[in-house]
């Protein structure tokens, strides 16, 4: 049964290793030579931010977007590739220095909504009806740059402007608690849902879950996504791994604590998450250390822990993990499920 898993990443998730302390360190790979690598590392989708498509966006105009998108949904076809969603990079422009959509400037605000809708016109050119908000700067260094209240207005009325201005489009909110921001609006599954069911179609307003976002909040993520789950409303998931509470890792799926990946894929499995047509979807990021030749195992690697971990979980003893539930031993059922995990 493993296998049936289909899975995606974004070019951003092969770079050239610039952190905040030091410059690049690898040389930087062509968007199609990234699209030739795919298929050779397992994976069917493309995530894309609306620039990765069509890179110098902001100075084209609405028809020459889409011409330029379509070009890359032919380089896509020629992979044999899907796209899985757009999201647009909001927060790179010099006009979105202070947010986008809760910006206190209304030219920004302008601006976020515009490029929103561009990012969707490059959604339908790809061919995919999901777009993805990350949404990085919306939220304070310090609390009284703005008003928490009407920064949720102003998300809520983004959103809105997206939805009506196309019928077809789901929205998958990416909550993550800070960095860039000291504290983020949205930071958590949560807070993304109930924002949702304040928009004017909430039925297509749900999540994309990032492991280390969900960590960086304190949660776990296998109950961030029962909870999303439950609602119908976990439309794409973000897998990666992350040591503690520090910068955002984005380190490979399962790297840091098995047991914690080992019950993602566990809920994911159980309630069928893949059969609706959901991706599979990484954002990881290779170690700085790691040499160009090498620099995609993080991706390769993260999707073999991911399918061992499916056979892990479908191998599991279903019949003594209930038994033990009836007991209320949950001593023995950790030193069980411990003792899975290590192959015994
Ligand atoms: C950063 C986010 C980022 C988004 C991506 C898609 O912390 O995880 O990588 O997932 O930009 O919107
Ligand atoms: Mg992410």
């Amino acid at each position: 049964m493993a296998g049936k898993y289909r899975f995606s990443f974004g070019p951003w998730n092969v770079h050239e290793g610039a952190d905040p302390f030091g410059p690049t360190v690898r040389r930087s790979v062509s968007f199609a030579k990234k699209l030739k690598m795919y298929k050779k590392l397992g994976f069917d989708g493309v995530q894309f931010h609306d620039d990765d498509a069509v890179p110098n966006m902001n100075k084209l105009g609405p028809r020459e977007i889409v011409k330029q998108a379509k070009e890359v949904r032919r380089m896509l076809k020629d992979e044999g590739l899907t796209a899985e969603f757009v999201a647009p990079r909001l927060w790179e422009d010099p006009r979105t220095i202070d947010g986008g959509y809760t910006s206190n400037d209304p030219e920004a605000r302008q601006y976020a909504k515009d490029r929103s809708r561009r990012s969707i016109d490059i959604a339908a050119a790809l061919d995919t009806d999901l777009i993805v908000l990350w949404l990085a700067r919306e939220g304070t260094y310090i609390r009284e740059a703005k008003d928490s209240k009407v920064a949720v207005d102003r998300l809520v009325e983004a959103i809105n402007d997206m939805l009506a201005y196309s019928g077809n489009i789901k929205i998958a909110i990416e909550p993550k608690p800070n960095e860039p921001m000291d504290h983020a609006y949205i930071p958590t599954t949560g807070h993304a849902m109930a924002l949702g069911y304040l928009t004017t179609d909430h039925k297509r307003v749900g999540v994309n879950i990032e492991t280390a976002h969900a960590i960086l909040a304190g949660l776990d993520p296998s109950d961030e996504m029962g909870f999303a789950l439950a609602y119908g409303k976990l439309y794409t998931v973000h897998l990666n791994d992350q040591n503690g509470l520090k910068f955002d890792e984005d380190k490979s799926f399962g790297s840091v604590n098995l047991r914690r990946a080992f019950n993602q894929v566990r809920i994911l499995d159980k309630y069928n998450y893949g059969t609706r047509g959901e991706f599979v979807g990484l954002d990881v990021k290779a170690m700085r250390t790691q040499k160009i030749e090498t620099a995609t195992k993080h991706l390769s690697n993260s999707r073999e822990i991911f399918l061992n971990l499916v056979d892990l979980v479908r191998s599991l003893d279903e019949g003594r993990v209930e038994q033990l539930i009836a007991d209320r031993d949950y001593e023995e059922l950790d030193l069980f499920i411990v003792n899975h995990l290590m192959g015994r």
